[in-house]
């Protein structure tokens, strides 16, 4: 199978579980409609993808990871309906599909968001009491929690917020992305590590996902300025609207290109370590060279 078709499998590894997951009993009237709106809109699944890839490289087996994989979807796609929000980005198309808030109003958006973030640790928990409390399920939730919480994922949406208005250095920029876009793209490899008990490998993962999170953003703020909105999804062309500080907007767009390389041969160099199958270190160039 070449790459295209192993990454189709491995997304579809992911939806299908999310759609058993969310067969969920005991939801008020339709609200699981409003919840699986936007969890099973599509989606690169970059996340989950790279938790069951790394626990396969190292070892581990997909069916241990694939519970803890999904939670970090869900935790995502909560994060993408609430800077959708009106109060956040105000954004109305998200996955090709208008936002949540659009379709279900913004209350049910905002509780969309919280419970799937809640859902996420209902299920790894579960996951957790199943596997009867073994301690590297115990740390990965521990892990997810951190990582999306006011440390990493909340905390660089507040850094956001308040970067607002006024001009952010590079360094400003690097820290803000390691937060927010970065710390569940961490989170994703270091879970699929520790659960593949392959724990001699953390080091190396946590620097291969923290080089493949700045490329990753870099390469968002790049479409973002010259993709597709069709392709991608979503709207375009807002950061350059609201004045906001992004790569592209303080070295320009050729240096963010060279930035967004230099990362990804990085993170490419480390995969090529971790996965003989390869499998990893095409995943790194097919998301540095994405249109969506
Ligand atoms: C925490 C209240 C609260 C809100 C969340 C942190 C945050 C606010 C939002 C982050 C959302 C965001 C736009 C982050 C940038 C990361 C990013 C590039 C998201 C897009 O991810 P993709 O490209 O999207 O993986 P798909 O749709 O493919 O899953």
């Amino acid at each position: 199978m070449n790459f295209q078709e192993v990454l189709k499998l491995k997304q579809d590894i992911v939806n299908n579980h999310l759609e058993k997951l969310m067969r969920i009993d005991d939801v008020p009237g339709n609200f699981s409609d409003c919840m699986k709106y936007s969890l099973l809109a599509g989606g690169k699944r970059i996340r989950p993808v790279l938790a069951i890839s790394i626990c396969e490289a190292l070892g581990g087996r997909i069916e241990d990871v694939i519970s803890f994989a999904c939670a970090m979807e869900m935790i995502h796609t909560y994060s993408l309906i609430h800077d959708d929000l009106p109060a956040m980005d105000n954004d109305d198309l998200r996955r090709g599909k208008p936002t949540n808030h659009v379709v279900f109003g913004e209350a049910k958006a905002i509780l969309a968001g919280d419970a799937l973030l809640n859902y996420a640790f209902e299920t790894a928990l579960n996951t957790i009491a199943e596997k009867g409390c073994e301690e590297k399920y115990v740390k990965a939730a521990g892990i997810i929690a951190a990582a999306s919480g006011v440390k990493g994922m909340v905390g660089g949406q507040v850094i956001d917020i308040e970067s607002e208005n006024c001009s952010m250095d590079l360094n400003g920029l690097l820290e803000m992305h390691r937060r927010k876009t970065g710390a569940l793209i961490e989170a994703s490899c270091l879970i699929g590590c520790i659960i593949s008990g392959n724990t001699e490998r953390m080091d190396l993962v946590g620097e291969y996902s923290r080089n493949l999170g700045i490329a990753f953003q870099i390469v968002d703020d790049i479409l973002d300025y010259e993709g597709d909105s069709s392709i991608l999804g979503k709207s375009t062309g807002k950061d350059a609207a609201e004045g906001k500080s992004t790569f592209v907007s303080i070295l320009g767009i050729e240096k963010s290109k060279d930035m967004a390389n230099k990362y990804s041969k990085k993170a490419y160099d480390i995969a090529k370590s971790l996965d003989a199958s390869d499998f990893l270190g095409e995943l790194t160039l097919y998301l540095l060279n994405r249109k969506n």
